[in-house]
């Protein structure tokens, strides 16, 4: 076989799904589970938007107009510049009920969701959205004068026509907006009912593009102001309109009734009923009661002991509500790099994955709302505690996106709407990258649980029969980063992949740790070992063990992750590896010097002189420990490695206390203040990211091993009580002063600047797990 065609074999089988059964065939996944979960606010990038999770879905959504210092925007999919100064889920269950509140200039929305299977609806029930306006506060009466435009659409993605409904918007009684047909849920229609006075116009256009929405009715508003100086949608409504869109101008308060009635083929009586039950008093009321569910189940499962007072009990419901809120339903392909020298014909330079549906949480509505596998498994820790059928569902839609090779892009960006978000240079996915397996940390819980008995005996039989599906396929996984992450050394391993021809980088970045620009060896090379993965493979060959255990496997395979289980786990070699003995601290490994540093150059080309910050290398790199105390050198820590009466634990006590290293009153830092690399930014465009700021996932990792150490017999079980309280504490006082002072979680918070939320804003991904650092909850995956 020549170089070439080993290429092109390569590169088809980097999108060839692996030949194993899929996930989301199972038993467990069809029927009643798929239907209840048919509907609902998957489309987590806009501030309202609901579909069902099938390729060609119907979408609906809410867009509007605000004002901003006398200036008209369209309000649509989540933007911080928007400058909204709250939006969110205050409740969500994650299946048929949530409430959302924005507040925009002065403008207050309430946007309620709830679902229903009743009498009559068809295939996944009818649902309902409540919108709730009002002026913020006691407002100027020429507020209350203005008129404000909300706009509410609905849009067939297989392109077929809906009907518009009833030309005359009524006041008192329902009107029909639209009705259509569907092949997953027959005849549909779409209601409104309001009690107050409005105005409604509309716009039907044909197109099946639907990721830009906002732009379709942004224009058509203009280009009717022109001509008629309204606001207003021009009542038009092209040929065989797929996308209807209806703007409904009210006073505040308004409060107006969105039913979508499903299989509504039925006599008109029940139609009239059944719109009767999902709006008005009768939404009210179901409404409230879905509340109180939603409460009494938080507290059930979330608040045990009373533990939490309650102002930061309502935060941790927040932050629960907006990741169940925001996960989303995605359908496309991914883009996979080929290799450099390689192009397709038409000059692309990635071949397409296979089509694939994803459901998942996602880190940020506004910047990230897409999957991210590593995120995955931290979100999943929150949500198999609420619902793990839900939570089987996503880890099982991720599961199913592994290859032939046993690789998970990292990155999911599937379908026009994801990808409108992201930049060129971050689409195309590297089939030689990984990104850490903490879906294994939910699926540990999973499996453990089932011991505990937490699981009913229905659930805990699902749980099973889902392991025993998965098992190939972590399997394949696991050794996907056995064989492509293995460093020099049996047992060892590193992120491969980093760049050892960087010129701009201070430290060349390690993207694929998740880790980003966390200083790691200076010059890499092959004879690196990464104390972080060498961890995560721990990890996940204990977390393989004992599934094969749980699930009575008497094979080899077993027997393999036993053996490399307890050689990950021993404490010889992890220190032969990676302990600095004079400081106790883990370190990675590799060709390495301290002295590099960022320069300016003047340089000449075509354009003139010009300036660059390029690095420069004071001092020839040795093979070495690489000395940066942070979230790496914790590692073994977090997992639990280190036996409870080891002097080295007292050392990395030492650490994580030392205010001059890791410890502030806000949380821990990534990096110590005493690093070289501290705060340093790492190209001219690059700030620093995983160099210093104080990170939830982490920090959750690190304290649930201070909760292990406090219960573990030994010199050291007090005093790692006794940091346990105290960064228990600042990380659940920092987040709910920070919620309560800006209206939002953040991606990380500020290690210095009195731990102020840095990064993206409405980040509900992995810093709601506060939820789990106010109720004590924790991986169980120390042994
Ligand atoms: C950029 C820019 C509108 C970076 O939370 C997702 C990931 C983490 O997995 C990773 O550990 N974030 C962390 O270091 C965000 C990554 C965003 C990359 C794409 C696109 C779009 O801006």
């Amino acid at each position: 076989e020549s170089e070439g065609a080993a290429a092109l074999r390569r590169m088809a089988r980097s999108v060839t799904p692996l030949d194993a059964p899929r996930m989301m065939d199972l038993p467990q996944f069809q029927g009643d589970h798929k239907e209840s979960l048919y509907w609902g606010t998957y489309r987590p990038n806009v501030y309202l938007g609901v579909r069902a999770r099938t390729p060609l879905s119907l979408i609906a959504g809410l867009m509007w107009i605000g004002v901003k210092n006398g200036q008209y925007f369209l309000r649509h999919v989540c933007q911080d510049s928007d400058e909204l100064s709250k939006y969110g889920w205050e409740d969500h269950n994650g299946r048929d009920y949530g409430r959302q509140e924005l507040t925009d200039h002065g403008l207050q929305l309430t946007t309620s969701f709830l679902k229903e299977k009743g009498e009559g609806s068809g295939y996944g029930g009818d649902w309902a959205v409540r919108l709730d306006a009002k002026n913020e506060g006691s407002s100027s009466s020429e507020a209350q004068e203005s008129t404000t435009h909300l706009f509410f659409y609905i849009a067939d993605e297989e392109g077929k026509s809906i009907t518009m409904g009833s030309n005359e918007p009524s006041s008192s009684g329902p009107v029909l907006l639209a009705s259509g047909s569907h092949e997953d849920i027959g005849d549909w229609e779409l209601h409104l009912r309001s009690e107050d006075n409005l105005e409604i116009h509309r716009a039907g256009f044909q197109s099946i593009n639907m990721h830009n929405l906002s732009d379709l009715v942004q224009h058509a508003v203009a280009t009717n102001a022109m001509q008629t100086g309204n606001l207003n949608l021009p009542d038009l409504t092209e040929d065989s309109s797929n996308i209807m869109i209806y703007q409904v101008s009210i006073k505040l308060p308004a409060k107006i009734d969105i039913v979508f009635l499903s299989g509504a083929s039925s006599k008109r009586p029940m139609i009239a009923e059944r719109v009767n039950r999902l709006t008005g008093p009768m939404l009210s009321t179901r409404l409230e009661s879905k509340r109180k569910d939603f409460e009494e189940r938080y507290n059930q499962i979330f608040n045990v002991n009373n533990k939490i007072v309650s102002k930061e009990l309502s935060v941790g419901r927040v932050a629960l509500s907006s990741l169940l809120g925001g996960i989303g339903y995605f359908y496309g392909q991914s883009k996979i790099a080929l290799p450099k020298t390689f192009s397709q014909k038409n000059g692309d330079k990635y071949i397409p994955y296979w089509p694939a549906a994803l459901y998942t949480a996602v880190p940020s509505r506004s910047f990230f709302p897409r999957g991210f596998l590593w995120d995955e498994g931290f979100h999943q820790l929150i949500i198999w505690r609420w619902d793990a059928h839900i939570s089987m569902d996503i880890i099982g839609h991720w599961l199913d996106l592994i290859n032939a090779d046993g690789w998970i892009p990292r990155e999911q960006i599937l379908g026009a709407e994801a990808l409108s978000k992201v930049p060129e240079e971050f689409v195309l996915q590297y089939p030689s990258n990984g990104n850490p397996p903490t879906l294994f940390l939910a699926l540990r819980d999973l499996a453990s649980g089932i011991h505990a008995r937490q699981f009913s005996g229905e659930e805990a039989e699902k749980i099973s029969t889902f392991l025993e599906r998965a098992y190939v396929r972590l399997n394949s996984w696991f050794q996907w980063f056995n064989s492509t992450q293995s460093g020099k050394y049996e047992g060892t391993f590193f992120w491969h992949g980093r760049d050892n021809m960087a010129t701009r980088e201070l430290n060349p970045k390690t993207l694929t740790s998740g880790l980003d620009d966390y200083p790691r060896a200076s010059h890499p090379n092959d004879d690196e070992r990464h104390v972080d993965l060498r961890s995560w493979m721990l990890l996940a060959s204990n977390c393989m063990r004992s599934i094969a255990e749980f699930l009575k496997m008497d094979t080899s395979l077993e027997k393999d992750y036993y053996n490399m289980s307890n050689q990950l786990s021993d404490f010889g070699t992890l220190n032969k590896m990676h302990l600095d003995n004079k400081t106790g601290a883990y370190f990675d490994y590799g060709n390495h010097t301290e002295k590099v540093r960022l320069r300016w150059h003047e340089l000449k080309d075509k354009d003139g002189m010009r300036r660059e910050l390029l690095r420069e290398t004071l001092q020839p790199p040795q093979l070495q420990l690489v000395p940066h105390v942070g979230y790496v050198s914790l590692f073994p820590f977090m997992m639990g490695t280190i036996p409870p009466e080891s002097w080295v634990l007292e050392k990395q006590l030492d650490l994580i206390s030392d205010r001059s290293i890791l410890w502030t009153d806000y949380g821990l830092r990534s990096l110590s203040r005493t690093s070289s690399m501290y705060m340093k930014r790492n190209t001219e465009h690059d700030a620093p990211y995983w160099r210093g700021a104080i990170w939830m996932n982490m920090n959750y990792m690190i304290l649930s091993a201070l909760h292990h150490y406090s219960h573990e017999d030994g010199p050291y079980m007090g005093r790692a009580g006794e940091l346990y309280d105290e960064l228990r504490s600042n990380l659940i006082r920092n987040i709910v002063r920070n919620y309560q002072e800006t209206g939002f979680f953040w991606e990380n918070y500020d290690q210095t600047n009195k731990g102020k939320g840095k990064g993206a804003r409405s980040f509900t991904g992995w810093t709601s797990l506060v939820v789990l650092i106010m109720s004590e909850s924790y991986p169980t995956l120390h042994r």
